[in-house]
């Protein structure tokens, strides 16, 4: 080989900071083509993002090669959601090159936190659910674990939120704009997806009865791959997104009649397929895109998957012992429906066979119990859209109810709650039941939530399969939750316990014994105010408030619902700021409430709270007699890069959801990990964080699922009553209701109104807003406390290890996917 190219690779690889250097003036001049002068902030990240991205491939096939050559069982994680944000960071840090990259950068006259910033988020999820996946992704990687990612590469990730006079606007959020220096496409991958056409019987070749779908549309799915770097950056595995192009004939067909430009139309009609994420959060439209999508990349990931199995094997008797397939949510559970397809019609497996096959291969993780969001697609387009696979179903549900018949014993009612076709009104198929039905086991987020699964949707299925339900408490990424996103305290942290915890999150516990140690409490302290001066100035950017820094830093972040009930968060912030007006000689713990959260376009309800918190936002931030002691702010487009910031932040965090409606949570463990005390009630997997951080550590309020399951059936609740005998809550909201803080339209927030009085207050906020308020109360006197407080602070730090996303993920791979760790095998470094 050329001498020029041999050296060239080698500096490919090289992690010191004068290869990297080197690397990175000449990613810039031939690959981005700029010259040092000309080249702007956007354009640095893309010349370091390629040269980080060198230093991965090799190992990232190594990777790919040992698993292949292994022939090992691999996990296939279908998500239709991955909520990644940034990975520049994270790439550096999980390579441990971030230190090397900074003082490279720094030869050259540039600074790597400036660089950082020019990455857009990769924001391909709506929230809990799109993190969960990204964050597992980290954890199979870090664990050395063969898994993939499977999902779609949207175009358009989640939309940008924008408050324009107070009311959430959106707009489109074009994150490939400027092109994605992580990915790799493979236009050579790719298969073809059908949709509508009809099914033709026939007899096969030993003529019994056989089907196949013809006369239907084509789209084809592209694979676009990332590579997904463990901790460590020994195991480097791989994230394929699908993207839909029209086929060629498409492209052609036309042509020769002179329909040019209708073909040309055509294609990208086809093509819009994978063009926008679905802003839903836990409300199915029933859209007929939404449904393809679910299909475009189940079925391509299915194709893929079967093709990577039968490089090794001749019949698909062993596919359940070398894939595990995981649906997150229901949205790909077609897939049961399609790998029965492709076994039965394409590969000629009988039915009976093919259904133990596509059983023990698939599981199902539910996300939440709320029945409107179940999802529940018409018959009737599912005929339309896919009809062979609607024939499938019909006959998995006459196999399952045939049977299920000779023991219901005529308890008809219990048979239809078990169909996969609910008969009322419209013929709707429940994609839960079907998810349920063709997986070997099935999961809740969180052992209440589990529980509640239990007794609640799949009640009927637990009884018919009492083994299959089981538990995996949620996690997140220590890498990105801690050791990325809060610098300050994963040093101390490491200064003190060394740096196993980064790996190995269990070790953190060690903290727990330094909790009583002033020396580390003020250090703690110091941590934590470096993250509050950084999010002031933050605020201060985003919005123009000026935050104190010392006031206590009370943080909820999430999706805009009802149900995780900002709304009652507002209320005492305007009850607190009529104490504070009331009592102007008392000395008030200075408070800054900060809210973050998008809510879905379409969700009325949800808009009209982010217009009510700006509103008072407004009214108390620019009155002079509560002495800057409440400030409140509503950051503006709330993401995965905005999480890192406020995270590490946060004193305390608001997760007061109604019991029994959040299934697990998620952000209540960053801000944990990080130091905030969590208020919050007994909900999803608040539960167990408040078992592991000790009861002293938390502050839980109001009704539990139990008491509001009973409340609600006995009918025994009148808001009405409770707000009269309130006399704080009553006062706020009749300031809401006379337009103290809406002049130009004092009905505005009528419909609020009305939902907590006549509507019956579904989600219990004026029943749980005495309690809450005593429990804010309490934390407030707390927080005086500084040296106490701080002592809580750590010990949640320290008590929070178990929330890892490693540990989740092994008891996924040992308990459902029987799926090992297999170390990657590295051909000699220096190989010419
Ligand atoms: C969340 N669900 C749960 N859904 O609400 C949360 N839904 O409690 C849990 O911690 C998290 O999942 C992880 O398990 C969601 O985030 C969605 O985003 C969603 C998107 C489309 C349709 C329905």
């Amino acid at each position: 080989m050329d001498a020029r190219y041999k050296s060239r690779e080698i500096e490919r690889r090289s992690l010191d900071v004068d290869g990297l250097k080197r690397s990175f003036l000449e990613w810039l001049v031939y690959s981005v083509g700029k010259d040092a002068r000309a080249a702007t902030r956007r354009d640095w990240f893309h010349t370091v993002a390629l040269a980080v991205r060198d230093r991965l491939v090799d190992r990232w096939m190594d990777t790919t090669r040992t698993y292949y050559q292994q022939d090992a069982k691999r996990v296939y994680y279908l998500s239709l959601e991955f909520l990644i944000g940034r990975l520049l960071t994270n790439s550096l840090a999980n390579l441990g090159i971030t230190d090397q990259c900074r003082q490279a950068l720094d030869r050259i006259g540039l600074n790597l936190d400036d660089v950082v910033e020019a990455e857009p988020d990769a924001a391909l999820g709506n929230g809990g659910l799109g993190r969960l996946a990204a964050c597992f992704l980290d954890s199979m990687a870090s664990e050395a674990l063969p898994g993939y990612g499977y999902g779609i590469r949207y175009e358009f990730g989640l939309f940008e939120q924008r408050f324009e006079h107070g009311w959430q606007v959106e707009y489109p959020e074009q994150w490939l704009q400027f092109g994605n220096p992580w990915e790799f496409p493979r236009p050579e991958v790719l298969y073809p997806v059908q949709f509508y056409g009809r099914v033709e019987e026939f007899r096969d070749s030993v003529g019994e009865r056989a089907y196949r779908w013809v006369d239907a549309e084509r789209v084809l799915a592209m694979a676009y791959d990332t590579p997904v770097v463990g901790y460590g950056g020994d195991t480097i595995n791989t994230l394929r997104l699908w993207s839909a192009r029209a086929t060629r004939d498409f492209n052609f067909g036309h042509f020769n009649d002179g329909a040019y430009m209708k073909a040309v139309e055509q294609k990208v009609l086809t093509e819009n397929l994978s063009r926008v994420l679905y802003p839903n959060d836990a409300t199915e439209g029933g859209k007929e895109l939404r449904l393809k999508q679910e299909y475009f990349f189940t079925s391509a990931s299915l194709q893929d998957i079967l093709r990577r199995y039968l490089q090794h094997h001749s019949n698909f008797d062993s596919l359940p012992d070398k894939a595990a397939i995981q649906l997150n949510d229901t949205h790909p559970a077609i897939g049961i429906a399609e790998l029965m397809r492709l076994l039965v019609d394409q590969h000629g497996v009988l039915w009976d066979k093919a259904w133990d096959i596509t059983r023990a291969t698939f599981s199902y993780t539910n996300h939440t119990l709320l029945p409107e969001a179940l999802e529940a697609w018409p018959v009737r387009m599912m005929e339309r859209v896919l009809p062979r696979h609607m024939q499938i179903i019909y006959e998995i549900n006459a196999k399952f109810l045939n049977r299920s018949k000779a023991r219901a014993a005529g308890d008809n009612a219990r048979l239809s709650r078990l169909s996969l076709i609910d008969e009322r009104g419209d013929r709707r198929v429940r994609m839960g039941n079907l998810a349920f039905l063709g997986s070997h086991k099935v999961n809740g987020v969180s052992a209440l939530h589990t529980e509640l699964m239990k007794q609640t949707v799949f009640a009927d299925f637990h009884a018919e399969f009492p083994e299959r339900i089981n538990n995996k408490t949620n996690g997140i990424t220590p890498r990105r939750w801690l050791h990325q996103a809060n610098q300050p305290l994963a040093a101390l942290i490491t200064s003190r316990i060394g740096n196993g915890w980064i790996k190995d999150l269990g070790q953190i516990k060690a903290l727990a014994e330094k909790a009583d140690d002033l020396v580390f409490r003020e250090e703690f302290r110091r941590a934590k105010r470096k993250n509050k001066k950084r999010l002031a100035a933050y605020i201060a950017r985003q919005t123009g408030v000026d935050v104190q820094v010392d006031s206590l830093f009370d943080v909820q972040v999430k999706r805009m619902h009802e149900y995780k009930r900002q709304l009652l968060n507002i209320l005492q912030a305007i009850a607190l700021y009529n104490e504070m007006r009331d009592n102007p000689t008392v000395s008030w713990v200075p408070v800054t409430k900060i809210f973050a959260g998008k809510a879905a376009p379409s969700y009325h309800m949800a808009k009209l709270i982010i217009k009510l918190i700006n509103d008072v936002a407004k009214v108390v931030n620019h009155d002079p007699s509560v002495h800057d002691n409440l400030k409140i702010v509503l950051l503006p487009n709330y993401n995965v890069t905005a999480a890192e910031i406020i995270m590490p932040a946060a004193d305390l965090s608001e997760q007061i959801s109604t019991a029994g409606m959040e299934a697990s949570g998620t952000g209540n463990m960053k801000l944990a990990l990080n130091g905030a005390l969590t208020i919050g009630t007994l909900d999803g997997a608040n539960v167990e964080i408040r078992e592991h951080v000790g009861d002293d550590n938390i502050f839980i309020f109001g009704l539990t699922a139990e008491e509001v399951n009973d409340l609600r059936a006995s009918g025994g609740f009148n808001p009405r009553e409770v707000i009269a005998s309130n006399p704080s809550l009553k006062r706020a909201l009749d300031m809401i209701s006379t337009g103290v803080f809406s002049p130009d339209d004092p009905h505005r927030y009528h419909p609020i109104l009305q939902a907590l009085t006549d509507g019956g207050d579904h989600f219990l906020v004026t029943a749980d807003f005495a309690e809450y308020c005593e429990a804010q109360q309490e934390a407030m006197d707390l927080y005086r406390d500084q040296e106490e407080w701080t002592r809580k602070a750590i010990l949640n730090t320290a008590n929070m290890g178990w929330f890892s996303s490693d540990r989740t993920i092994m008891e996924y791979a040992t308990e459902i996917w029987d799926v090992h760790p297999v170390k990657p095998e590295h051909p000699a470094e220096t190989e010419g």
